[in-house]
């Protein structure tokens, strides 16, 4: 079993993320690979490296497209629904993705993100023994193609508008610097837990957009590393959808979600004025 150190722990609380290497399982990682072959874009061959890029067309209305509740997220038994912006097959967004969400779905992914002993332990050490909910899908696979000759935006700094406590991205490949890696920005999640009308919803306080706009002064991080090394992040921490991919490798990583039991419960209460309450495992004396 792998565990946070004390250390990590504090890292966690003060950056908003933490990396642990080599944690999830070989077998079930050679497994998501195979398997994201099951229904990839249009154009894309798995045996000819030169059609690993973009751009894939997004559909252009998302949230017209119909919703599709067998892919909603269930926590023992209550529901967070699938957003509407999750609808699309590919999640194409900025052209260089590919986010296999419906895979998300597969009990094998779940078991080597979320419930794998290491990364469920190392969940309870932050948000506390016995109180995690059972989940029932991750994201999915999320991919990014190597840039080749697509102009470089600017990083889009995001929070999630989703419900959840703790975010675990899994790389299941390979993944260099300048790569594609999970891109945060450390600390953010201290600003904007108090930028939401709500603890865990998706409503932001007027006074998101200025922040958010602070982000581009901010220089962001990128998480790189190994097959089986993971990022564990909270919920408020800011992060680009569209990190840039200058190598030659599809960017590979699974993400996924992490609630307590008590979540269905918080729905609509304000930020508390210690952002730690529901984190029995986060110190807040030094
Ligand atoms: O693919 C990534 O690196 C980030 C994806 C992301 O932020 C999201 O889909 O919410
Ligand atoms: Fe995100």
């Amino acid at each position: 079993m792998i565990k946070l150190t004390p250390d990590e722990i504090r890292f966690f609380r003060d950056e908003g993320y933490v990396i642990k290497r080599k944690v999830m399982d070989e077998k079930l990682m050679a497994e998501a690979r195979e398997r994201l072959w099951d229904n990839p874009p249009p154009g894309i061959d798995r045996n000819d490296p030169n059609t690993w890029r973009g751009p894939i067309q997004a559909p252009e209305d998302r949230e017209k497209l119909p919703r599709s509740p067998e892919t909603d997220y269930l926590f023992d038994g209550w529901t967070i629904p699938n957003p509407p912006s999750h609808n699309d097959q590919y999640g194409a967004v900025d052209g260089i993705c590919w986010r296999y969400r419906t895979l998300g779905t597969e009990k094998f992914l779940v078991r080597m993100l979320l419930t794998d002993p290491s990364i469920w332990g190392m969940a309870e050490q932050l948000l506390g023994k016995g109180w995690l909910a059972v989940p029932s899908r991750t994201r999915g696979i999320y991919c990014r193609f190597p840039q080749c000759d697509i102009p470089v935006e600017p990083l889009k700094p995001h929070t999630d508008g989703h419900e959840f406590h703790l975010g675990v991205v899994g790389f299941i490949d390979d993944v260099p610097p300048n790569g594609g890696g999970f891109t945060i920005y450390p600390k953010s999640h201290r600003v904007f837990y108090y930028q939401h009308l709500t603890q865990y919803g998706r409503d932001k306080a007027d006074t998101y957009e200025k922040h958010h706009d602070s982000l581009k002064e901010q220089t962001a991080t990128e998480c790189c590393g190994d097959a089986g090394d993971i990022v564990l992040f909270h919920h408020r921490l800011a992060h680009a959808g569209n990190p840039p991919n200058h190598s030659l490798k599809i960017r590979k990583a699974a993400l996924g979600d992490l609630v307590r039991k008590d979540l269905k419960d918080k729905l609509d209460e304000p930020p508390c004025e210690n952002m730690w309450g529901d984190w029995p495992g986060i110190p807040t004396d030094g």
